[in-house]
């Protein structure tokens, strides 16, 4: 290639190239999301980088860590969970956790690099006592600097506030898929119920973490519906979790097809473009991805993931496969470069 064919190859490459993607706006219609969804993947990709970038430094990936407090028996019927009581998964119930016990798990994961430590509570509604209960959970992992994370099921307004009284600084409550396609998941509970425990978390102050699962046989306009939904919260939450169905066998959606990785990507991209400045999390699912799907994730934009070697009940990849990934892709986050150098010394 001559010098001048070289200048106009990097001239057309230039004029390819959008000077800057503005941030863009909601209201979101479904419409709006569906297209973004449909875009060519590096196009979409592109764009979903250039907003992660101008709204995080690079490489910054946060680190969350999961515990079951509370496990199983759950009266709930969600097609996608091995803790309900209504499906034969193996899961043992048991009762709730003491205080020290969570303690212990929670330096452990501190000690791991992990800065947000998330409760599990496989609850339909804690009852006044067991909130007294996590919220000395609560107090007590706040008390190791951790940021802190409960999932408890649905929250009456003062059980939200008695929380953050706590320390509780994140509540996840997923919205899951559009509204359409709940009732095919769970019946047990209207969409309506979910969107009253978010706006009871959000009135007492606590930050919301809100995302939903990919792969449970919904249909394309389901995944844009469940975007336009979390992105049309006003505001959008602070932390979007975006989970690749985990198969359990004997739930009602062990079978259903697995999710096309790219597919996965794009959802995960446009939850960048929609809300900018949540951590969006590469959730669950992580075990059946590969290296090189992860990886897209974070070219989308997710800065966020479980870490530890369990979610709640099912697996995830281990603290020193996740330290060798992160170092491979440059993402220097800071917890895991101290994690390294503790493991080499
Ligand atoms: N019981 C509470 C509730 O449902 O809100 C809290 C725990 S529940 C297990 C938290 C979330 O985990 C669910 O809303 C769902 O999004 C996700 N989840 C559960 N089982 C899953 C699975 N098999 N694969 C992917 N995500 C799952
Ligand atoms: C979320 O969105 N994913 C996490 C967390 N929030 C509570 C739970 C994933 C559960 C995967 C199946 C299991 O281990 O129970
Ligand atoms: Fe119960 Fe939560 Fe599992 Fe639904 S997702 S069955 S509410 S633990």
């Amino acid at each position: 290639m001559g010098a001048n064919d070289f200048q106009q190859a990097q001239q057309a490459i230039t004029l390819h190239r959008p000077a800057k993607i503005a941030t863009p706006q909601g209201p979101w219609s479904v419409e709006a999301i569906q297209a973004l969804l449909d875009k060519p993947l590096m196009d979409l990709l592109f764009e979903a980088q250039t907003v992660h970038r101008q709204h995080f430094p690079e490489g910054d990936i946060e680190l969350a860590t999961l515990l079951s407090v509370k496990t199983g028996g759950c009266p709930e019927n969600c097609g996608y969970c091995p803790q309900s009581a209504e499906f034969d998964t193996g899961v043992k119930a048991q009762k709730l956790m003491e205080v020290d016990e969570v303690v212990r798990a929670a330096q452990a994961a501190k000690d791991a690099g992990a800065t947000r430590f998330c409760m599990g509570a496989a609850w339909r509604a804690p009852k006044d006592r067991d909130v007294e209960k996590v919220a000395v959970l609560v107090e007590a992992v706040k008390g190791l600097g951790m940021q802190t994370c409960a999932t408890l099921g649905m929250l009456e307004p003062h059980h939200a506030h008695q929380l953050k009284a706590a320390g509780l600084d994140y509540y996840n409550h997923n919205l899951d898929t559009a509204p359409e396609y709940y009732t095919d998941v769970v019946d047990t509970r209207t969409y309506q119920d979910r969107l009253d425990t978010l706006a009871n978390v959000r009135s007492a102050g606590i930050s919301v973490c809100c995302g939903g699962i990919v792969g449970m046989g919904e249909q394309p306009v389901h995944r844009a519906g469940l975007i336009a939904q979390l992105a049309n919260l006003n505001p959008y939450p602070e932390s979007v979790p975006i989970n690749s169905l985990v198969r359990v066998p004997g739930t009602p959606l062990a079978d259903s097809e697995p999710v096309d990785p790219f597919d996965f990507v794009r959802m995960i991209a446009v939850a960048r473009i929609t809300m900018p400045t949540a951590r969006v999390r590469l959730s669950a699912g992580r075990q059946q991805m590969g290296d090189a799907v992860q990886a897209l994730c974070f070219m989308a934009g997710a800065n966020s993931i479980f870490y530890g070697d369990k979610l709640l009940v099912t697996g995830n990849p281990d603290v020193e496969a996740d330290t060798v990934l992160l170092r491979k892709l440059g993402l220097n986050s800071r917890q895991v470069q101290e994690q390294a150098e503790g493991c080499a010394a």
